[in-house]
């Protein structure tokens, strides 16, 4: 099972038969609040009728078409729409099937780019400390979790540097939305250029808000700065956005929230909620335009899935796009409602300070986390303790480390927000106490 004890699992399993709406179904009848939105993926709830029925709808229309040297229109529609509420209309869409996939297809286009162009020594790749880009060879490669890492060391691409991550509890402790300290850490950037020339370097890969690690917002400045570095050195920057896409931070990408313009943008997850695998990066034209040289009946970019693009997954894409952003309009759709609902769980999650076992709260958007003491010895253990306790009171929330992360969906009502998060006080009191 992916990333999941798996002798713990099979000892007491933890299955889920239903979903509806906001709400899982679990296998011995228990409902609990997904308030994780799945595994950050599911907006607008489970099963929403006008999904359902597309996806339906699209399998007994046309179930499958070749990718290599053939098309659907809805792939291109889809491509469109998202460039569009993207605010980037002229940008192009390479279809995957996960962010795994979308991470490593970035990254193969941020060095074959410069290649194209004639920089073929821009191959190094910038990522992050703490930074969770999938499991691919390249996503382990700039991922910076060590657990993730470590045992495939011998598979990691070469000629990979680390940004620091930027999350420090003594200068930002229990912070609200985005904190104050922390922009000069993007100057490590300079240092890296400094090191290895920027003829050398391709790309910086970040995810702009740090999801899977733990809700680690970017200091206010951060993102520019790193922007600015990039220009200044040609080197490409890519936004991983397989979280924060699609209206996590109440605005369609964390680009748009940060005002912030990278070069690529990989997505997933939210793009069609979750119904149907599905991933992408969006590409800027002039990224686009370098691999158009050379004679028009040779392939341009030797890359690409049986399923890129599968239309089931694009059916899902459209119905979803049409909730999330009716017509491309963010502030009309489920979308709109995030960011109504943010300040929802920003009141409530902090609520939580001087609970027993919390040693920080932080949140951005529709995303919170909270930090607890380790049990000594036992790393981990109190998080996934705190997690039963919620799942028996019918919550559910992710568990990773020593840190409680909440996404609940853009459907979820403000009441049903306070419950999640009063549940979560009594499980740690209950996991205090233990
Ligand atoms: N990039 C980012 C930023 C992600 O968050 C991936 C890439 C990989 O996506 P795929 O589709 O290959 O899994 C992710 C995935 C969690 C959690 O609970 C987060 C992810 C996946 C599963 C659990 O934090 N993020």
């Amino acid at each position: 099972m992916p990333f999941t004890h798996n002798r713990h699992f099979k000892a007491h399993p933890r299955l889920i038969e239903r979903g509806d709406g906001a709400y899982y179904t679990l296998a011995d009848g228990r409902r609990v609040f997904d308030g994780l939105s799945g595994l950050w993926c599911c907006p607008l709830g489970h099963s929403p009728a006008t999904v359902v029925e597309a996806i339906r709808k699209q399998a007994g229309t046309l179930d499958f078409s070749p990718t290599f040297q053939m098309g659907h229109p809805g792939a291109f529609r889809v491509a469109s729409s998202i460039a569009k509420l993207a605010g980037r209309p002229d940008d192009r869409v390479f279809f995957t099937n996960s962010g795994s996939e979308a991470v490593d297809t970035a990254l193969k286009i941020a060095v074959a780019y410069h290649r194209a162009r004639g920089e073929a020594t821009r191959t190094r790749i910038i990522g992050r400390e703490r930074a969770y880009h999938g499991v691919g060879m390249g996503g382990i490669s700039v991922g910076g979790i060590p657990a993730n890492r470590k045992m495939f060391a011998p598979l990691m691409i070469p000629g990979v540097d680390h940004l620091p991550h930027t999350f420090d509890p003594s200068k930002m402790g229990y912070s609200r939305g985005q904190p104050e300290w922390g922009a000069h850490l993007a100057d490590e950037l300079e240092r890296l250029v400094a090191l290895h020339d920027a003829s050398n370097i391709a790309a910086v890969i970040v995810e702009p808000m740090q999801g899977s690690t733990g809700v680690i917002v970017p200091p206010k400045g951060y993102l520019a700065r790193l922007r600015e570095i990039c220009s200044k050195h040609g080197i490409l920057l890519i936004f991983d956005e397989v979280i924060t896409g699609f209206g996590r931070l109440g605005t369609p990408f964390a680009a748009d929230f940060f005002d912030v313009r990278p070069d690529m943008i990989t997505f997933a997850k939210a793009v069609n909620n979750a119904a149907v695998p599905l991933g992408g990066v969006l590409v800027n034209e002039s990224i686009y335009d370098a691999f158009m040289s050379g004679p028009p009946h040779l392939i341009e970019f030797f890359h690409g899935y049986t399923y890129s693009g599968h239309p089931l997954a694009i059916a899902a894409a459209e119905a979803t796009l049409e909730q999330l952003a009716p017509n491309g309009d963010a502030s009309r759709g489920w979308i709109g409602k995030a960011a109504a609902l943010a300040p929802v769980l920003e009141d409530t999650i902090h609520s939580l300070r001087g609970e027993p076992l919390v040693t920080d709260i932080r949140n951005l958007g529709l995303a919170a986390a909270i930090d607890v003491t380790p049990l000594p010895g036992q790393a981990g253990l109190q998080a996934f303790e705190v997690f039963e306790q919620a799942l028996d009171r019918g919550l559910y929330l992710r568990f990773t480390g020593e840190t409680l992360a909440l996404a609940p969906p853009f459907i979820a009502t403000p009441d049903e927000i306070r419950t999640a998060v009063e549940t979560l006080r009594q499980s740690l009191r209950a996991a205090a106490s233990h």
